[in-house]
């Protein structure tokens, strides 16, 4: 990165997914890990995150948010952009396929993360409602519906466009949600996808020190 500052980033103090890796700021340390910027964490709670302190980080009260300097930024999508932006490695010099690359990160969070939040919203907060076992087909279907035009565009490639870049870690990382539903294994190459994101060095360290936030353990050298 082109700063010294060191950034500082909010992660959940008690992760409701048990460290599994699925909060954002899992992609957010992914990106840093990648451009081989050191960051600080700042650990929140859920109450914290609903205070005037964080909330002028972060309008919605949620993480992760950025700090660097005094330039604070919310929205993992914003976030992993500006990392990218200062960073080597994760967009591509060539204009055009810089642009693409930015576009495979639209498409990661507009096109084919709000399917699947749906899925995780009708499990967790709607599986009491009368219509609930009639939604679910519905919102698996138009996942399936998504999952089936990535992975024919995917094709055997390994990334998305060319070499690994921002939009393969937040493609990565929204399909990542689906791994406990099943429903990836549906797309052979889209695991394959989702294998190869996860082998890098830097999303393992990334995964590691989330992780260690929940066992209380240092993450392993
Ligand atoms: N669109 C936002 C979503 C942020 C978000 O939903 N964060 C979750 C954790 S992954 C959160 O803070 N949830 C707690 C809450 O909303 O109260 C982003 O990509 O950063």
């Amino acid at each position: 990165m082109q700063k010294t500052i060191t950034p500082t980033i909010t992660a959940f103090e008690r992760s409701p997914d048990r460290g599994r890796g699925l909060a954002r700021d899992t992609r957010v340390r992914w990106a840093l890990e990648e451009v081989g910027q050191p960051y600080e964490v700042r650990l929140v709670s859920f109450a914290a995150m609903k205070e005037p302190a964080h909330r002028a980080l972060h309008p919605f009260g949620q993480i992760p948010t950025y700090e660097e300097g005094d330039l604070a930024l919310f929205e993992s999508g914003a976030i992993v952009f500006h990392i990218a932006q200062r960073g080597a490695g994760l967009l591509p010099d060539d204009a055009h396929a810089r642009a693409r690359a930015i576009t495979w990160m639209f498409a990661a969070l507009n096109t084919v993360e709000p399917p699947i939040l749906d899925l995780q919203t009708t499990k967790f907060l709607e599986g009491d409602k009368p219509w609930h076992e009639q939604r679910l087909p519905l919102v698996r279907d138009r996942i399936r519906d998504r999952l089936r035009e990535l992975s024919a565009r995917l094709g055997n490639a390994d990334w998305l466009d060319g070499a690994f870049s921002a939009g393969d870690l937040m493609m990565v990382s929204v399909l990542l949600r689906l791994k406990a539903s099943g429903m990836l294994d549906e797309y052979p190459n889209l695991c394959a996808y989702v294998a190869r994101g996860e082998a890098r060095p830097a999303y393992q360290r990334a995964f590691e020190a989330q992780l260690a936030v929940f066992t209380g353990q240092p993450p392993a050298a």
